[in-house]
Formats: C-alpha cells, structure tokens, sequence
C-alpha cells in the first residue's frame, strides 16, 4: 500500500453501482453500496474475507442482495403489511456529507455517512417521513461498525414505529463446526414453529438443521466461533436488544433462487435486531442501534462469554 493510504474511496462495483471502499493502514477492508446502505465485504489485514455474500447474489434492483449486511427497516421479516425486511435493503442511498455531530473516536479515517429519506412513494407504503442515518466505520484494528440513528421528521404529528435488523451474514468454513456463545438458556421464538416461544438449552448453539430463531434481551455481547478457522467473530450491540440467528440448511437453500446449494455450509446469519418490542418514536425524536464486529484469533478460548470461564482464561492463561 503506498505511504498515503486511501481511507475512503469512491468508485463503480457490480452492474455499475456506486461503492464505497473503506481501507486501513493495516491492509483491512470493507466495502458499502449506496443500493441498500448494504455492506458487501469485510477483509481482515491479510484479505480474507470475513462475510459471506451468495455465489448468485444479484447486484440490482428490485432484489435485495444477498450476503453482507441487509440492513431490514422498518420492518423486519414478514412482521407488517410491506416487503420482506422492509424497504430500506432496496433502496438508493446517498452520501450524507453534513451529518450531525457524531461521538466519533477521532483515529477513525476510514467511515462513510450515508441517509435515507421518505420518498413521496414510499410514503404510499409506509405513511411517514424519517431520516435514516448510517455510518459505516472500519477502525484501525478492522473492526467494523455500524452506527444507525433514525429520527421521526413527521410534521402532522404522528409517531412510527418499527422493527430492525443488521441481518449479518457470517463467512464461516463448515457450519457444522461453528458455535454461538452468548443465547445460552435464553427464551427464542421460532420462526420454524409459528414464532412459538421456546427457552434454549444451556450449552453453546450448534447446527445440524435448518435454524430460525429470534432470541430475546440477549447479553449484549455475542461470539460465534469457527472451529475450523480458529477465528472468533465477536458481535457487540447497543439499542438492539434481540438476536436473530439463521441458516437456511440443505432443503430450504434450495428453495432461494438467488443462494447456490451449498452455500449454507459457508454462512450463518446472527443478526443484531429489534423485533420482540418494535420502537415507537414521536416527531423529532431519534433512535440509534449500533453494531460492532470483530474477528479475532480463536486464542479467544470458548465459553469466554461466561465470565467464571473468562476469569480461569485469564488467571491460567487458556490458549
Ligand atoms: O432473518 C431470518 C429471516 O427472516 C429468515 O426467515 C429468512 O427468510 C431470511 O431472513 C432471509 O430473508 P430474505 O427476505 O432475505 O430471503
């Protein structure tokens, strides 16, 4: 990389649509298109890839891309009368170049604004007017964060309300051998079984099948470990109390045209969302949901997120 490293640079991805590549000293990377406000890569500082986007992904309107992070609003799955995940995965963003003020940690160079405003369509759908605020920072370290604030610009004094999801789709090497720490005996519904609500078992998540689950005022630090990587994904929240977790298996995969049929055994979707109680905000008000990712060396020993294991981690120095 040359003395001057390009934090932020604009250029033209799939079928032409305007992206945004996000880079750091240390060689990481991310990269955003304006369709969507959707993240399609993030690369560790030796260029691996670290989401997951489909072999038959399809870079253009109407369709959603599938891969990265969807971002669903302000409706997450089929909870409401509009489209699937809501409209904001299908829309044209832009670049918000006069942002408010943001509590940013100065030695981040490498972020994006990006909005999204009612259109006098979906203002047919959807009768509000809001403004959706991202940003998009990969810091020094590669972590890459997500910051949405959405404010309620109603000038008939109405309040709206809505679900949301960063429906994050993780690259993994064998889902068969990955794990999710963090959902252990907490109450999910399953979208499986009518959204029916179950408790899970105490033991860390594995798959073996199709999974669906909304878990519920999950802690807000979750990890899913890849075995077979010795990686760790390390997924951190605030304002989005709930946590979807999804992998379509061999049946379902199927079924979705735009996913090949082996690419469930490469991806697994843990998506920090609010669904159980939607946010109703009134005009002016604003409200911010913030994800933060990291991948980190499966030094990181399981069962970490249980702090008695955490602390024997440390004192005894666990590999
Ligand atoms: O987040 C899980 C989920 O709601 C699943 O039910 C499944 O439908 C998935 O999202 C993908 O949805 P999409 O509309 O992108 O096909």
């Amino acid at each position: 990389m040359s003395q001057e490293t390009k934090y932020v640079e604009f250029c033209k991805g799939i079928n032409g649509l305007d992206k945004i590549i996000l880079r750091e000293v240390r060689g990481c990377s991310a990269e955003v298109y304006l369709y969507g406000g959707h993240v399609t890569s993030w690369k560790n500082e030796h260029g691996e890839e670290l989401l997951f986007v489909s072999s038959k992904a399809i870079f253009k309107p109407p369709k959603a891309i599938r891969g990265g992070i969807p971002i669903c609003f302000p409706q997450f799955s089929n909870l409401g009368s509009l489209e699937p995940h809501g409209f904001a995965r299908t829309r044209f963003w832009t670049v918000d170049n006069d942002p408010p003020p943001f509590p940013t940690n100065s030695s981040n160079k490498a972020f994006i604004d990006l909005i999204l405003k009612h259109s006098e369509e979906d203002v047919k759908i959807w009768p509000h007017r809001y403004e959706f605020r991202l940003r998009i920072t990969l810091g020094p370290g590669g972590d890459l964060m997500l910051t949405s604030r959405v404010r309620n610009t109603n000038t008939d004094g109405k309040s709206f309300t809505f679900t949301f999801a960063y429906h994050t789709y993780f690259h993994v090497t064998d889902i068969s051998e990955v794990r999710v720490e963090g959902l252990e005996t907490l109450d999910y519904l399953d979208n499986l079984k009518n959204r029916e609500r179950f408790t899970e078992q105490g033991d860390a998540i594995v798959f073996e099948s199709e999974v669906d689950k909304v878990y519920l005022s999950t802690p807000t630090k979750i990890a899913i470990l890849d075995h077979e990587r010795k990686r760790t994904f390390e997924l951190r929240k605030d304002g989005l109390p709930d946590a979807v977790v999804w992998n379509p298996w061999d049946k379902k995969a199927k079924t979705i045209p735009d996913l090949g049929d082996d690419d469930y055994k490469h991806m697994l979707c843990v998506e920090a969302a609010c669904v159980e109680n939607p946010i109703t905000l009134k005009p002016g008000e604003e409200w911010r949901g913030r994800q933060e990712l990291s991948a980190v060396p499966s030094s990181y020993c399981s069962g970490q997120l249980d702090p008695q294991t955490a602390f024997l981690c440390d004192k005894f120095g666990f590999a």
